[in-house]
């Protein structure tokens, strides 16, 4: 191990994240007594400019008014390079209670975004005698802020997780495509050129590289990597798909934009009972292994050394925090 070690943000169940539009009141509730770990109150994308002072009080109102339950709970600011964002930071942090969680910030760019952020809900937490301190979601979805990814990571100690916006991503990066999340038919390569077998068309994962650098940036600091947006809330195995590739890359979650992701990215994220029982096997030969003085052994005819113990550690934790 390196003598630095990263601090982890607070721990917090983040497999699902509702979406709901800070214009519809009428979801509010329906989202508070939904399964889903945590929600944002949207300003941004979701809500029409003309709408835009309206839902910043329907969501201050919602904050101090529903029973959110256990929820984690989240507003989703509008961004920097608006005049919308410093008044969606003043009234919410000003006039809504300390229910709230965390602010979601769009679109960060740079690590200076998050430090002005930073600054005003400093100020704003002090002068308004604020208990709980807010923590930050950053949602990577422009080529600047992937570019500034790793300092963006440790901008501030407020950070907490970084999303992948890849609506906005692949808008930004001027991607080929009009879909929100999910695979091109374009992204593929023809294979066996010169062999004896047909040639085959085999798609690709367009998202890997981004996904992977996000999981990267955010445990280097300590961060929840969170997968965003699938559009197409009429495909569930679509959804599936794209979930499980994440939280294989080591992602704890994903954006439910419709009510019926949530469960879908509970479950994804969820490790199965059978891969549960296999990581305990897996601590508890380590354990009887060390006692013994060896370091490495084999179980069910497999290697298993230290770094096992640690892997199988992150499915432990994982499931016994869903338990919990
Ligand atoms: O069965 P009921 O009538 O009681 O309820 C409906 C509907 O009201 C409810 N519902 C929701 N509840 C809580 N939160 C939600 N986000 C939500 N969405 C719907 O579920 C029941 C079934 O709904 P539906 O199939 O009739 O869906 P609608 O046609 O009402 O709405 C579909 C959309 C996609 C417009 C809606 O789900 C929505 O607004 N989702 C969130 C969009 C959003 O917040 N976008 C921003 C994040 S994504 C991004 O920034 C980049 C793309
Ligand atoms: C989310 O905000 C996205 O742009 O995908
Ligand atoms: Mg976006």
């Amino acid at each position: 191990m390196s003598f630095t070690t990263p601090t982890p943000a607070p721990a917090r169940l983040n497999r699902s994240e509702l979406a709901v539009p800070g214009s519809r009141i009428e979801l509010f509730e329906k989202a508070a007594k939904s399964k889903a770990d945590a929600i944002f109150l949207d300003l941004e994308d979701a809500v029409a400019p003309s709408d835009k002072e309206q839902a910043r009080k329907n969501i201050i109102e919602a904050i101090n008014d529903i029973d959110w339950g256990d929820k984690v709970l989240s507003v989703r600011i509008n961004g920097l390079d608006t005049h919308y964002m410093y008044r969606d930071v003043v009234d919410v942090l000003e006039q809504a209670g300390d229910r709230l969680d965390l602010i979601m910030i769009p679109k960060v760019g740079t690590a200076s975004d998050v430090y002005a952020l930073d600054m005003l809900t400093t100020q704003i937490e002090a002068a308004k005698g604020r208990k709980k301190r807010i923590g930050f979601e950053l949602i990577i979805e422009t080529a600047l802020g992937m570019q500034n990814i790793h300092e963006i990571a440790a901008a501030s100690p407020r950070n907490e997780s970084l999303h992948f916006g890849v609506a906005d991503y692949a808008a930004s990066t001027k991607a080929m495509t009009t879909g929100i999340g999910g695979p091109n038919p374009h992204y593929g390569v023809l294979t066996d050129k010169d062999g004896d077998n047909p040639r085959d068309y085999h798609w690709g994962d367009m998202w890997h590289y981004a996904i992977a650098r996000m999981v990267v940036a955010a445990r280097a600091n300590g961060l929840r990597p969170i997968d965003g947006p699938f559009g197409d809330f009429s495909d569930p195995d679509g959804y599936r798909a794209q979930g499980a590739r994440a939280m294989v890359l080591g992602c704890e979650g994903k954006w439910a934009i419709h009510p019926s992701q949530i469960g879908l990215a509970n479950d994804v994220y969820s490790p199965s009972e059978a891969e549960v029982t296999k990581a305990r096997r897996i601590l508890e030969a380590m354990a009887k292994a060390q006692t013994e003085g060896a370091g490495a052994v084999a179980l069910d005819g497999r290697l298993i050394d230290i770094a096992s113990i640690k892997q199988a550690e992150v499915m432990v934790k994982q499931a016994e925090a869903i338990a919990a």
